[in-house]
């Protein structure tokens, strides 16, 4: 749990949003345990630890309901998450674009705040909720469970769930999403998986993005790839360039195989 970055998704819960719908941005963020800084007696640990296993557990629950809805109308759901910036929604408009005529698609989005990242998507005309976690820093399965109510997916859609930019507390929150992918760039440095082993140990694939960067930039992606390996060695790879195009057509050829009956 978000012990250390004090991140509290309860309150007024976060804000879902399509495209040119407003609300008003409600203060509906306080912590989940606020005293942990001040009080350390023992009951006081014994409750938080009570309350973040309750969270986890409840996610968990909606989070297998998330994934008997997406079996049932045989939606492929991706739950994509990196650090902030590593190109998610960059990765998102190039294959969308690419596929849209071959594939129905559905994006939710995930951010602290803003419509950015939905207006993007919206521009591609593909059905895409935001959702604003406010302080926030990861999404959580009843979070999409609302989104989900409110894109009316198809039946054999593939829903491109994009999480908050942490490459910490999201690894903790299934989604129930059918896979998990795992997104960073060529200037974040190759020791990251052993830096944050969890959201890597946690994911199906991993995406290498900003290949075209390579020249430029101090990295040694055999090296990368081996930490991965070491923290998941079932870790599947590709190294794309969202900007040029690079490696996208063997991503592509994995999305088609594997969305139906995944
Ligand atoms: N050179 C290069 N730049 C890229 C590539 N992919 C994304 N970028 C740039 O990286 C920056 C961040 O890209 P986004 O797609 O917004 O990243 P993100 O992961 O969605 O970011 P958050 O949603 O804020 O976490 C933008 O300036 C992109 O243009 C790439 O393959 N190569
Ligand atoms: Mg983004």
């Amino acid at each position: 749990m978000c012990g250390t970055c004090g991140c509290g998704t309860d309150g007024n819960g976060p804000t879902i949003l399509k495209p040119g719908e407003h609300t008003h941005q409600a203060e509906h963020h306080h912590h989940h345990h606020d005293n942990h800084s001040h009080d350390h007696s023992h009951e006081h640990k014994h409750k938080v630890l009570e309350i973040e296993q309750d969270i986890l557990q409840n996610n968990a629950v909606l989070a297998a309901r998330n994934r008997g809805y997406f079996e049932a109308k045989n939606i492929f759901a991706l739950n994509l998450v990196s650090s902030p910036g590593s190109g998610k929604t960059s990765i998102l408009e190039r294959t969308l674009t690419d596929l849209k005529d071959e594939i129905p698609f559905y994006v939710i989005e995930g951010d602290q705040q803003t419509l950015n990242d939905a207006n993007r998507i919206d521009a591609l005309d593909i059905p895409v909720i935001q959702i604003n976690t406010g302080k926030g820093c990861h999404l959580e399965s009843d979070m999409v469970y609302d989104a989900v109510k409110k894109l009316e997916i198809k039946n054999d859609a593939i829903l491109m769930i994009e999480n908050v930019g942490n490459l910490v507390c999201p690894s903790m929150f299934d989604l129930g999403e059918s896979k998990r992918v795992v997104i960073i760039s060529t200037t974040e440095g190759e020791d990251k998986p052993i830096k944050y082993p969890d959201m890597f140990h946690t994911s199906d694939i991993c995406i290498i993005n900003k290949i075209d960067l390579l020249p430029y930039v101090n990295i040694d992606v055999d090296k990368l790839k081996n930490y991965a390996l070491q923290v998941n060695p079932k870790l599947l790879f590709f190294e794309v360039s969202a900007t040029t195009g690079q490696g996208m057509e063997k991503w592509y050829k994995w999305l088609k195989e594997n969305r139906i009956n995944s």
